[in-house]
């Protein structure tokens, strides 16, 4: 997230030396309107903070620390909205979410995100199938929710997404439901029957939030619509989708600003873990180079398991790593979403980041190969790798489909890996140093 705009605050900090004149600081807001622009910030928002900093820098005197401090301040007041942060619970009951937007936007695709970031945290969620317009919204919403193995409440006999709401909002009730989310159809501002029925379904539940889910790619036109769906139904939150890819990233610094509602989370991508919450704080942070590393604490708390986690660095100290212990590992790091998401939030790895790009490891060659071959094993292969003689490697091999030559040569790298992982885990994290040292040597595979 904000790769080129991180580079780019940088540079035109770096440029602005301890003391300065007014041409140099000119010169600098200059440069920052330039690209805040083309990174898609909206006008007024790019107008007001630039203004803002030179004021600022009047009274402080031009500098660099003064130009940062005040850029920073700024940023943080543009992105700071009256409102929640994050997903709130309600202080009683169920916690209702009504998901509104236009056609495509990612509504159904956020509201599995959610229940799947509300599972992780222990919550009982109950998803409702409102959308009645399109023909395969309901078996769109099966899929997702038998793979997530959240509740899914439907009735394809129902014609009236009203009726659908209320039954299922007295589900959640009766049922003791933590949180209801109801997916809705896509709709235009312009089509008042559409936008009445919106209004009917948000006055008979009375949800705790209204969400607005618009697709970062639309540009500017996210933050028009999400301004006129405020006006007719009144919003409390947007969230931002398809924000992967080529994305300029302004569109999420001035949306709040601009529609007077917060941005609430950002989509990432299409898998289910693809979804950050948006604190403002922390994105000040993150564009100011200095990571995320609370966010980055949180997203890895609600999915690691922390006794498994111990169990397995005690295994590894002791050089017991097996693959049962792997192949735990990488469902581990599934559910922790893109690596390039993990990295950005990381300090000074956010060029790192834009390197791994979108490496799917779970989809690589290599990792479907291991795979393969550990599910071709006996349990006690898979917990005892020393037992692997050459008619059990023969058995394995042709179980995976692999020559024997790619078994014993993923079979040397896993014993290497768990060497490696061993001296790691020693005394005063020496090993981590030099393997980054080793690493800042070698490209990265794509
Ligand atoms: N890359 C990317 N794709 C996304 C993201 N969110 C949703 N999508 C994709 O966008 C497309 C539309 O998503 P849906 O969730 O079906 O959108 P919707 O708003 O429910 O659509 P309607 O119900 O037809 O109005 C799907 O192909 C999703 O995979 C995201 O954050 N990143
Ligand atoms: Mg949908």
């Amino acid at each position: 997230m904000f790769d080129t705009i991180i580079e780019n605050l940088k540079d035109i900090s770096n440029k602005i030396r301890f003391k300065d004149d007014i041409a140099s600081l000119n010169k600098a807001t200059t440069n920052l309107k330039k690209m805040l622009l083309k990174s898609d910030l909206h006008h007024k928002t790019t107008k007001e903070l630039i203004a803002k900093i030179e004021r600022d820098v009047k009274t402080t005197g031009i500098g660099q620390k003064n130009f940062i401090s005040s850029l920073q301040k700024n940023l943080l007041d543009i992105l700071q909205t009256d409102g929640k942060q994050g997903f709130v619970f309600s202080s009683k009951g169920v916690t209702t979410i009504l998901m509104t937007g236009l056609q495509g936007s990612g509504k159904t695709t956020t509201v599995g995100k959610l229940a799947m970031y509300l599972k992780q945290r222990n919550k009982k969620v109950l998803i409702s199938a409102c959308d009645t317009q399109r023909l395969a919204a309901v078996e769109q919403l099966k899929q997702i929710t038998d793979k997530l193995e959240i509740d899914l409440y439907f009735d394809e006999n129902e014609t009236n997404p009203v009726d659908i709401a209320k039954k299922a909002d007295k589900k959640a009730k009766d049922e003791l439901y933590d949180v209801h989310l109801i997916d809705t159809a896509g709709r235009l501002a312009i089509d008042d029957e559409l936008m009445s029925e919106l209004k009917k379904i948000k006055a008979s539940i009375d949800p705790d939030e209204v969400f607005y889910v618009a697709d970062s790619l639309t540009g500017h036109d996210a933050t028009r619509t999400a301004t006129s769906f405020h006006e007719k139904i009144g919003l409390d939150g947007v969230i931002l989708t398809k924000f992967d890819g080529d994305n300029k990233g302004g569109v999420a610094l001035s949306i709040a600003h601009q529609v007077n509602i917060p941005l609430r989370f950002v989509g990432t991508g299409e898998n289910m873990p693809d979804i950050e919450t948006f604190i403002p704080q922390r994105i000040v942070s993150r564009l100011m180079g200095q990571g995320d590393i609370e966010g980055l604490a949180e997203k890895t708390s609600a999915v690691i398991d922390e006794k498994k986690f111990k169990q397995v660095s005690m295994k590894i100290k002791k050089g017991e790593f097996n693959f049962d212990d792997f192949l735990e590992q990488m469902n581990m790091i599934k559910k922790l979403g893109s690596m390039k998401s993990m990295l950005s939030m990381i300090p000074g790895m956010g060029k790192m980041a834009s390197q791994v790009a979108n490496m799917d490891i779970e989809n690589s060659t290599q990792m479907k190969n291991i795979k393969a071959l550990i599910s071709s094993m006996t349990k006690k292969e898979r917990i005892q790798p020393s037992i692997l003689n050459q008619s059990r490697k023969d058995r394995i091999s042709k179980g995976a489909g692999l020559s024997i030559m790619q078994t014993n040569r993923i079979l040397k790298q896993f014993k290497n890996a768990s060497k490696m992982a061993k001296k790691l885990s020693g005394k005063n994290g020496k090993g981590i140093k030099s393997m980054i040292e080793n690493m800042e040597g070698s490209s990265i595979p794509r």
